[in-house]
């Protein structure tokens, strides 16, 4: 069965975890958000492909879910000593050289695309694990200062990492997304799937970024296999994150319902909300999305790997 998942970071990684495990004999591709993507210190940084690959590869750090395991901050600190910054992102020394090789390889030429095939030899995620795009996207947040009142425009990761989320987004967008194209794979990885799969990860900033891309939404509504999504809400809010400020930010409330009609029927033919958001089925199946309430606390991997399970058994009833 050929799988195709649309991931972010933290939610979609520890996803494909519990469907590696539903799922051994699956071909999986994973196209990955790259708008979460930031140049530091000269470096070409990829959170959310790095966070998939260490989750699958068994370098990640299990509490924090992204970074390197049994990290160290030497290069930080005298980065800092120097006063370069920023100081507000923790990147480990072990995690410098992952992007150490991708920036050197960059800049030989490779495409991202194919540098992330060249890290993965290393990790062995045990999926196809592709960037959205080879081409240069950010995600930046529009924000009113809270201290000059004005408009401002910060980087996603500011927002999120300096910021923790603190002000209102009044918008998102994903610069360079429109002019972007889809990396080699992601189309026809697309359009031979059995079935795709809406990880419970960010459906702004992180599928919504990969569905920007022009040519990716189309390919998924085209699709012949179902497309079946998690909700990443759970009881009416964010199981961790920002998705609410977010969501807020494209006109969208925070439930599991809201985040099923936002996707709509266009893409979505299937769509699983916590047992906690059964109240939400109803309105989710009549707007035409087919829906089951079950858990989706991703606690360890036979839970997710029993949310894996649902959501294929709902793509096979959705046939
Ligand atoms: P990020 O790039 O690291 O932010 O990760 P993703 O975009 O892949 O996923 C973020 C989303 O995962 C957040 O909106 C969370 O609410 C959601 N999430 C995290 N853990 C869980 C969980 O155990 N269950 C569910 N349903 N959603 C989760
Ligand atoms: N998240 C944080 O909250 N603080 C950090 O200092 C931080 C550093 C970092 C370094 C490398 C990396 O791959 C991810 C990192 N993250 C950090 C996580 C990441 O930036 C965000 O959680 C996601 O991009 C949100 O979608
Ligand atoms: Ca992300």
């Amino acid at each position: 069965m050929r799988i195709v998942v649309l991931a972010g970071g933290i939610g979609g990684a520890r996803f494909l975890r519990g469907l590696k495990s539903a799922a051994p004999e699956a071909d999986i591709t994973v196209i990955g958000n790259t708008g979460d993507d930031i140049h530091l210190f000269g470096l070409k940084v990829c959170p959310d492909l790095d966070t998939v690959m260490y989750t699958l590869g068994g370098g990640i750090n299990e509490d924090q879910g992204w970074g390197r395991t049994e990290e160290s901050f030497a290069v930080k600190e005298e980065l800092a000593a120097y006063g370069v910054g920023p100081t507000w992102f923790g990147l480990g020394d072990r995690d410098f050289a992952t992007h150490i090789v991708r920036t050197q390889m960059l800049g030989a030429g490779y495409p991202l695309s194919a540098v992330t095939e060249a890290l993965c030899d290393r990790w062995q995620p045990g999926v196809r694990l592709l960037p959205m795009s080879d081409d240069r996207v950010e995600t930046h947040v529009a924000l009113n200062d809270p201290e000059t009142g004005e408009r401002r425009v910060v980087h996603f990761q500011e927002y999120w990492v300096k910021m923790r989320a603190s002000v209102d987004a009044q918008a998102v967008v994903p610069v360079g997304a429109e002019q972007a194209k889809p990396a080699p794979g992601v189309l026809e990885a697309v359009a031979a799937a059995d079935v795709i799969l809406f990880p419970p990860s960010n459906p702004v900033v992180s599928v919504g970024t990969i569905l920007a891309v022009p040519g990716i939404r189309e390919a998924v509504a085209a699709a012949g296999a179902p497309v079946v999504g998690l909700s990443p809400i759970v009881g009416g809010a964010p199981v961790r994150g920002m998705a609410d400020k977010v969501l807020a930010a494209v006109g969208v409330e925070s439930t599991a319902a809201a985040v099923a009609l936002h996707y709509g029927t266009g893409l979505l033919d299937g769509w699983l909300v916590d047992t906690a958001d059964a109240d939400a089925v109803a309105e989710v199946e009549a707007s035409g999305i087919a829906c089951r309430a079950v858990p989706l606390m991703m606690t360890d991997t036979a839970a997710t790997a029993a949310m894996a399970r649902a959501a294929l058994e709902l793509a096979e009833a959705c046939r």
